[in-house]
């Protein structure tokens, strides 16, 4: 398999012998899906500010605005499918001995890809929940009126994190737990803007593991990884295991 994208031997070599990887991914691993990515010059936060439609304060302020973008964000999801970097992680999770996926997209393309060990850091647009009592909405949704509870009549929303609210605890703790025993961390498809999401990788570094960060261009936090592989994903995601698979054969 010809190196082009300069995966060097060490990364090989260190992953081979990780007890635990810990991976995080964003928006960038589904873009070659299909699916926008917010920050990108075409991302869909080009024509919305973030914080008028993902936040609290965007939905009370205009629920059928707020509702009727995640209507469309569903639809987009439905008609994607995973790409090679999701298979290849699910790929990558079989082939090691212990791989933690710490996803911050709200798509569920890594299940859908076989990934077993997931867990939502920003909860997922699959699934609706009631805005008062929180309790889950599982009726069809039908365009149009905006739902409400049958337990409250409160108005229902989709089951995502917005600006402003905490990540769901038990999943952000076991994220700074593993971030802080790994000896392998992988940040793929961020931007590293979002917190507490995008402290993980600074956290697996200080407590010693290996950090590697796969994304199309340089970020934010590109500089506190030992290594970057500037290319998309669905490229380096599948060389990468190719190369790990080649190497214990
Ligand atoms: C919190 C879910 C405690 C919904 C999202 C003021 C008030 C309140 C809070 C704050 C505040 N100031 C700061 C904060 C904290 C805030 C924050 O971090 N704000 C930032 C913007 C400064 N965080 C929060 O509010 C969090 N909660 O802190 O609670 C608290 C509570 C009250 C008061 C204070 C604190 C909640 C954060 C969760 C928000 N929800 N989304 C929805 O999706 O609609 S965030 C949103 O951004 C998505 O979840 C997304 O996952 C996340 C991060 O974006 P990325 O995934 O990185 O995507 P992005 O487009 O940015 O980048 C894509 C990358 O992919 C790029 O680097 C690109 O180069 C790369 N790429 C593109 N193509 C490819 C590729 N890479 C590889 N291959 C390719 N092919
Ligand atoms: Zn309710």
């Amino acid at each position: 398999m010809p190196n082009k994208l300069e995966i060097s031997d060490l990364i090989i070599e260190k992953l081979s012998n990780a007890s635990h990887i810990v991976v995080l991914t964003g928006a960038g691993i589904s873009s070659e899906s299909g699916v926008k990515t917010f920050r990108d010059p075409d991302g869909i936060w080009a024509k919305f500010n973030p914080q008028e439609l993902a936040s609290i304060d965007g939905f009370m302020s205009n629920p059928k605005l707020v509702w009727d973008w995640y209507q469309e964000r569903r639809a987009i999801v439905d008609s994607v499918r995973p790409n090679t970097g999701h298979l290849a992680l699910s790929e990558l999770e079989k082939i090691t001995p212990k791989l933690s996926l710490y996803t911050q997209n709200v798509d569920k393309l890594h299940q859908r890809a076989g990934s077993q060990n997931v867990q939502e850091l920003h909860g997922n647009i699959v699934e609706n929940k009631c805005f008062d009592c929180n309790k889950p909405h599982v009726e069809n949704i039908t365009n149009g009126e905006l739902p409400k509870c049958k337990y409250c009549g409160g108005k229902i929303r989709p089951n995502v994190v917005w600006f402003g609210e905490m990540l769901p605890e038990k999943v952000l703790q076991n994220a700074e737990r593993d971030a802080s025993h790994c000896d392998f961390f992988i940040t793929i498809g961020t931007s590293g803007e979002v917190y507490p999401a995008a402290g993980l990788p600074a956290l697996a570094v200080r407590n010693g593991a290996y950090a590697l960060e796969i994304n199309a261009n340089e970020t934010s936090i590109s500089k506190m990884h030992h290594s970057n592989i500037f290319a998309p994903s669905g490229l380096a995601l599948p060389a990468i295991v190719e190369l790990l698979k080649n190497k214990t054969r």
